[in-house]
């Protein structure tokens, strides 16, 4: 890679954490500021001349203030667009929502896009999905400070999908995601248009975030090390930027374009009619990549942060008046088993351990009002007109071609993504993030497929192979260990698998690049209650860019490096995970 580095603008982003360094007394936390250290700052890009789009955006960051609850607004990041060149469509807003514009694109597309970052802090834009250049992708090398323009130009190449944009500075992603800064990229394409899927006012994106407010109604963050560990958790639920989202539909087919746009909640997708006898599926067309080959019916759907999905929902025979309300039900095991029970307010204080040397879990800790897992609504839908005439589904949606291991380049050998979980240090392959720390695994191949497996590295098989080779270190005594020997994690238990293992949850693991086909799923507590009430919720068939990988699970992928040399960022799309150094680069070479 070439590029222009000046010394003179390196940035310590150590202090970003600084309201949190009240926690500096734990060593943990300190290994956990590890990986924030320096990045380097690169010159932006401007435009360049040979490069003629077809469409050319403004997107501008900005704070901004937006009625969201009753009194007060509330103060927010936001994207804003305007449509340089390109169809006139390019650009939708959602009124009166704290969300960039949806941005819609054709395959083949040149498409230039000006950041201009009006924020008093670096940013830059990552295209959550979409298949670019490592130096179109927003990796934090390429941040923008305060009044600098960052240009981006690429041809979209992504088949028909839905995708995301949204920050990527180094360690305050997840503080500029959470304060508003997120938007839907839809992407169509001959093979989707072929279908006449429900369009215009039919076609609907979803975007569920959860968000805390304080008494003015103003955003409220991370408050001590446990929002971090666990992720952050809002108390009221989103939708596309609104609370108690209502949808007046007609009495036809429509097509949900769903993203999990909050920062770590989990959702477990249903619809329900408030008939109790009656369950109706939710049928999905397309996962993170665009279309699945069919349709599948699922009693409900696992949606983890960075996520997408395409549903297909007919509300035809429906009466005028009736309503459905999509809800997220109840399951267990995605938070280790004394986090769980803090959120629920059962506060198992006195059976269980407080962990070793003096951590305690329950430092600060309080119940939520909606807790992970819990079952709450997340909105409602108004059949509110009657139409006759509504598409029908198609059986046969688009054409996938499925990766077997003979198509990689290393069957025997797949490229190690391991997941280490303790208290206050959350990283992958044993390492927090750090700019130009590339180790052998993470060099691939340019124009190779590659067999990925994403495992919990304290659940044996290898996995602290993966951890020692560098810096591993557990604060306070606290290790992680192999001796549980199957892997099975012993929830909410100090037995056999130590800190690390009683830290298990579950990661939406996010990889850059091209889309990845899901190969293999393997759990070794698939008899647990808590899998159980999950385990029918995963769609794997289609292309995805972000998997959600439980507690005892191992994911074998399968995924392409085609087209581009470069840094390629894999991380925790949980991201205050990500935003305390659970992530690494790939560099393809
Ligand atoms: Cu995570």
């Amino acid at each position: 890679m070439k590029h222009t580095i000046n010394p003179s603008r390196r940035r310590f982003f150590a202090q970003t954490g600084a309201g949190l360094l009240a926690y500096a007394g734990l060593p943990g936390w300190l290994h956990a500021m590890e990986g924030m250290g320096e990045m380097p700052k690169m010159t932006p890009k401007k435009a360049s001349a040979n490069f003629h789009p077809d469409v050319e955006i403004n997107l501008i960051c900005k704070p901004s203030s937006v009625s969201i609850l009753p009194g007060q607004p509330t103060q927010v990041l936001q994207y804003s667009g305007k449509l340089v060149k390109g169809p006139a469509n390019t650009l939708t807003e959602i009124p009166g929502s704290y969300l960039g514009p949806v941005m819609r694109f054709e395959k083949g597309q040149k498409i230039r896009i000006n950041l201009h970052n009006q924020l008093d802090e670096p940013t830059v834009a990552h295209w959550h999905g979409l298949h670019v250049p490592a130096e179109q992708d927003g990796h934090p090398l390429y941040a923008i400070d305060k009044g600098e323009t960052l240009v981006y130009e690429f041809e979209m190449l992504n088949r028909a999908s839905m995708n995301i944009y949204h920050p990527h500075p180094h360690n305050t992603t997840a503080k500029q995601v959470y304060h508003g800064l997120a938007g839907a990229i839809l992407v169509n394409d001959d093979e989707e248009r072929r279908l006449e899927l429900p369009g215009g006012e039919y076609e609907v994106p979803i975007v569920i975030q959860d968000r805390l407010f304080d008494a003015n109604n103003q955003l409220q963050y991370v408050r001590q090390m446990h929002d971090r560990m666990m992720g952050f958790y809002g108390d009221r639920i989103l939708v596309n930027g609104r609370p108690d989202f209502k949808l007046d539909v007609a009495s036809r087919a429509y097509r949900f374009r769903i993203l999990n746009g909050s920062t770590a909640r989990i959702y477990k997708l249903a619809w329900d009619d408030g008939h109790s006898d009656t369950s109706i599926p939710v049928t999905v067309i397309g996962t993170d990549g665009g279309l699945l080959e069919t349709p599948v019916n699922k009693p409900y759907v696992m949606l983890a942060p960075g996520e997408r999905l395409d549903v297909w929902a007919d509300f035809s025979g429906r009466k005028v008046g009736s309503q459905l309300v999509l809800r997220s039900r109840s399951f267990s095991g995605v938070l280790p088993g004394m986090a769980e029970r803090m959120m629920t307010g059962k506060h198992g204080g006195d059976d269980q351990p407080h962990g070793g040397g003096g951590h305690r879990m329950g430092m600060g800790m309080h119940g939520s009002a909606l807790p992970v897992g819990s079952d709450y609504p997340i909105f409602t839908v108004r059949v509110t007109k009657n139409i006759s005439d509504s598409p029908a589904l198609p059986n046969k949606l688009s054409t996938i071609k499925h990766y077997t291991l003979g198509d990689t380049a290393n069957p025997n050998k797949p490229v190690p993504i391991a997941i280490s979980e303790g208290p206050m240090r959350m990283v992958l392959n044993g390492r927090p993030y750090a700019y130009n720390d590339i180790q052998p695994s993470e060099r691939i191949p340019f124009n190779t497929v590659q067999l990925m497996e994403i495992f919990h590295a304290h659940g044996g098989h290898g996995g602290d192979k993966a951890q020692g080779e560098g810096g591993h270190r557990m604060g306070m005594g606290m290790r992680h260990s192999n001796d549980s020997g199957d892997g099975s994690p012993k929830m909410g238990g100090m037995g056999g698998g130590g800190m690390g293992m009683m830290m298990a949850m579950a990661h939406p693991i996010h990889l850059h690049g091209q889309y990845f086909q899901v190969f293999s799923r393997t759990v070794s507590n698939s008899d647990s209650q808590s899998y159980a009430s999950v385990k029918d919720g995963f769609i794997e068939g289609g292309w995805k860019d972000t998997v959600l990988v439980m507690p005892g699970e191992r994911v074998k992928i399968i995924k392409p490096f085609q087209d581009f040399k470069g840094l390629y960022m894999y991380h925790c799309h949980n991201l205050e995970h990500e935003d305390m150094g659970m992530m690494r680069d790939f560099l393809v070479e």
